[in-house]
């Protein structure tokens, strides 16, 4: 059973695929040109990010979670076997393309689960968390929402009332490493054999979080600096890792610079009612600013609707439409 549990679920993976027999790896550790593929019965290899025979696009750079065929002999990956998905953002600095992937880093795929850390010492804006919430979505779902330090508990209530005033459905599960009983309840949220990608600012608490959750020193943590609480940007490169006592996986990630993505694929959760509202505009193609008629309008100055969540809807149209 242990043994199940700590072996990256590629056991699951062939069984699912039939594959039993095969020789799959699964990626844990991403460096940028060369990557950890762990195995069953090989141990761990360090290999070319992006296998010889593989078309030369993005994706098929193998990334953290993917599960591989390699070949026993020459410790070579020999195919990435499709994703069930794939979480990406945009380049840092990436110019405007016709080719859209080309300007898109990818960063991890066949997760299951998003949790966007947002941390209570930190520089928080709204429209920091739309972009966090349309650009990782995954199968067509928002992620879930962690409020790290929640030990600094004025500024978690401020927080939480911030976001409520936007986003009043956003369901928040509030963390600190601190909090004994908090960690227990994140704990039972995770389920065996889920993968966990774990996306937020340097500093927010991502890799303390991961030492926490395995009672190790895993993964290497630094102080944010004094006075703006600015993350040092500790964690360079994207692992996979064992949470052995829940059967699961974390993916600790870098603390991104830009958040946003050039495939975004639907307007997030967070906006259903909205779209809902914008079903009774008179013109379809309303954009809720000055139309006639529009029944967003109607219900924001009926006080069904906050301003807060009127503004970051219209916002996240802005980007889009620009995206188009
Ligand atoms: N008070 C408090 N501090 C925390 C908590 N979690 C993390 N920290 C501190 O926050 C700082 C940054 O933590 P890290 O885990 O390195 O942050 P990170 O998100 O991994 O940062 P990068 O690797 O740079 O992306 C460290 O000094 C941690 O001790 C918490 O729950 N409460
Ligand atoms: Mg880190
Ligand atoms: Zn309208």
């Amino acid at each position: 059973m242990v043994k199940k549990q700590l072996d990256c679920g590629i056991r699951t993976f062939q069984n699912d695929n039939d594959l039993t027999g095969a020789f799959v790896g699964r990626c844990t550790h991403d460096f940028g040109q060369i990557v950890t593929i762990t195995t069953l019965n090989d141990g761990d290899f360090k290999t070319k990010a992006i296998p010889k025979r593989a078309a030369q696009t993005l994706f098929d750079h193998v990334l953290v979670g993917d599960f591989v065929s390699y070949s026993p002999t020459t410790h070579r990956v020999l195919q990435i076997y499709p994703r069930s998905s794939v979480i990406s953002k945009a380049k840092s600095h990436a110019k405007k393309s016709f080719h859209q992937q080309k300007n898109e880093q990818p960063i991890a795929a066949n997760i299951n689960t998003v949790w966007i850390m947002i941390a209570a010492d930190q520089r928080f804006t709204i429209e920091k968390l739309t972009r966090y919430l349309e650009t990782f979505q995954i199968n067509g779902q928002d992620p879930e929402i962690l409020l790290s330090k929640s030990d600094y508990k004025a500024a978690t209530q401020r927080l939480k009332h911030q976001i409520a005033q936007a986003y009043p459905t956003l369901v928040i599960t509030e963390v600190s490493i601190h909090d004994p009983r908090q960690l227990d309840a994140l704990k039972q949220q995770i389920t065996p054999e889920e993968t966990i990608a774990v996306l937020g600012a340097s500093g927010a608490g991502k890799s303390s979080l991961l030492n926490a959750l395995t009672d190790t020193t895993l993964s290497a943590v630094h102080a944010v600096r004094n006075g703006d609480h600015k993350g040092k940007h500790t964690t360079t490169g994207v692992s996979l890792n064992v949470l052995p006592a829940l059967g699961a996986y974390y993916v600790d990630t870098p603390g991104f610079k830009t958040i946003s993505s050039h495939l975004v694929k639907q307007t997030p959760e967070v906006f259903a009612d909205i779209l809902v509202l914008a079903k009774g505009c008179r013109f379809r193609d309303c954009r809720h600013v000055s139309e006639p008629h529009c029944n967003v309008k109607a219900a924001l100055v009926r006080g069904e609707l906050t301003k807060a969540h009127y503004e970051s809807f219209l916002k996240f149209e802005q980007r889009a439409s620009r995206r188009s």
